[in-house]
């Protein structure tokens, strides 16, 4: 088979980029180790960018999403016992976010990928990449213990963290940069509707919590839970009494429980990886980097990775110009750098840490209270989440 561009990974870097690519009349071919059922089971993130949204509009999968989603003018920071509302588009001069699961941002993609007749693998076994370093370069994987290549003119590794391609990269040619934290959390997906019509990213001196959703009447809870805790040992009722007791009292008391469908604990960590780029290998979206989700950035960055890559591939199709394609890594880096910084701050300033103790919870107290007080702060911190500029 040979197709210009392939694809290995079908989340939303992979399946954006596919989407993009097939608009503008270039051959690509995703491949995922995983089945399209098991890809279509993952529950992420909930938070867009006007940007990222943007995208989906160019991609001609947004019909759904501007159904359904949610816009969100403000969310709220809980502390010391009260609720203080950020006013996002007040802010930011009439910006906002967009409340839609990144579950339902791969199945449009997908669909639409299949409307469109472009090609995904599913279950591709024992993917591997070769001669990135050429003109030449070119992919295997298996399907049934047969052996199948790809010949392609690019390869861009969208298959996220523990994916294939960046290990594929010779260690003295990528510097990788961690921080891992010493927590996760434990998030859990109901039938009941949302506490409140925002977010509310709560501290306590019991850890963080955020109430989220996927629609007024679907609610996503996280509650910062021990690296050690398994799921098992979290009963519905064990979480909801735990949530309940990190959120202000009116809060607590608004809460609609219910039994859970989802329960799942994440680890945190920030990472990234330098460059983004080796030859023709392309790294995008989480298998170049990896934020905290305390800034709902995630899945943005992805899509602003495949905005860069996009153009550089498009240019480079039209006029056989590698500017835009040598410009990728430098380009993507400066961005994601600052949304690993904003995801890494507000991780710092929520969270419980093992030596916090009562003098840290007060400063964490003291800084979101001139947070919440000061203009400035405030803007910078609305600046950030709704996005920075592409
Ligand atoms: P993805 O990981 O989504 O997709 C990679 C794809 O590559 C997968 O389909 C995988 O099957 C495939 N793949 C992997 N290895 C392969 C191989 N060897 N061969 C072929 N295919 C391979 N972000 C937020 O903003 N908010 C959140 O609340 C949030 N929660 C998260 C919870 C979890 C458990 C995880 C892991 C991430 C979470 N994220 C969150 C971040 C998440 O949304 C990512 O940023 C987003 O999925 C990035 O998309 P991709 O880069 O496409 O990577
Ligand atoms: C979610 O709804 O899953 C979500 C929202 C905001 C975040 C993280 C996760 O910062």
């Amino acid at each position: 088979m040979r197709t210009q561009v392939a694809i290995i990974g079908s989340g939303p870097a992979g399946l954006l980029l596919g989407q993009l690519l097939t608009k503008a009349g270039i051959d690509n071919v995703i491949l995922d180790r995983a089945s399209k059922g098991h890809i279509l089971g993952r529950v992420r993130a909930g938070v867009l960018e006007e940007g990222t949204v943007r995208l989906l509009d160019q991609a001609n999968a947004s019909g759904r999403l501007h159904a359904e989603a949610l816009p969100h003018d403000g969310f709220s920071l809980a502390f010391d016992g009260r609720n203080h509302r950020i006013n996002l588009f007040d802010l930011t001069g009439g910006k906002r976010v967009t409340v839609y699961g990144q579950t339902e941002v791969t199945r449009d993609l997908i669909g639409r990928r299949e409307d469109d007749g472009a090609k995904t693998v599913y279950e591709a076994d024992s993917v591997a990449i070769h001669d990135f370093d050429s003109a030449k370069p070119f992919v295997t994987y298996e399907i049934g213990g047969k052996t199948h290549r790809i010949s392609c003119d690019f390869i861009t590794g969208c298959d996220g963290f523990h994916g294939v391609s960046r290990r594929s990269v010779p260690e003295n040619a990528i510097h990788t940069f961690e921080r891992a934290y010493p927590f996760g959390w434990l998030g859990v997906l109901a039938e009941v509707p949302p506490v409140s019509h925002e977010l509310i990213y709560a501290n306590h001196p019991r850890g963080f919590a955020l109430c989220s959703m996927r629609s007024m009447t679907r609610s996503r809870y996280y509650v910062q839970c021990s690296l050690d805790d398994k799921v098992d040992a979290w009963s519905d009722e064990r979480f909801w009494d735990e949530l309940r007791r990190r959120l202000p009292k009116e809060d607590a008391e608004a809460v609609t429980t219910g039994p859970s469908f989802e329960k799942s604990i994440a680890p945190l960590r920030s990472f990234v990886a330098e460059p983004m780029r080796f030859g023709r290998l392309f790294l995008a979206g989480d298998a170049a980097h990896i934020v905290p989700p305390t800034g709902a950035k995630g899945l943005n960055l992805a899509a602003s990775d495949v905005h860069y890559l996009f153009e550089g591939l498009r240019d480079y199709y039209a006029d056989l110009s590698m500017a835009g394609l040598d410009a990728y890594s430098q380009r993507a880096l400066l961005r994601v750098w600052k949304a690993v910084r904003f995801s890494w701050s507000m991780t710092m300033m929520m969270h419980r840490f093992p030596d916090t103790g009562e003098f840290g919870q007060k400063i964490q107290e003291a800084e979101l209270d001139y947070l919440v007080h000061s203009r400035a702060a405030s803007t910078a911190l609305a600046e950030n989440y709704v996005g920075l500029p592409f």
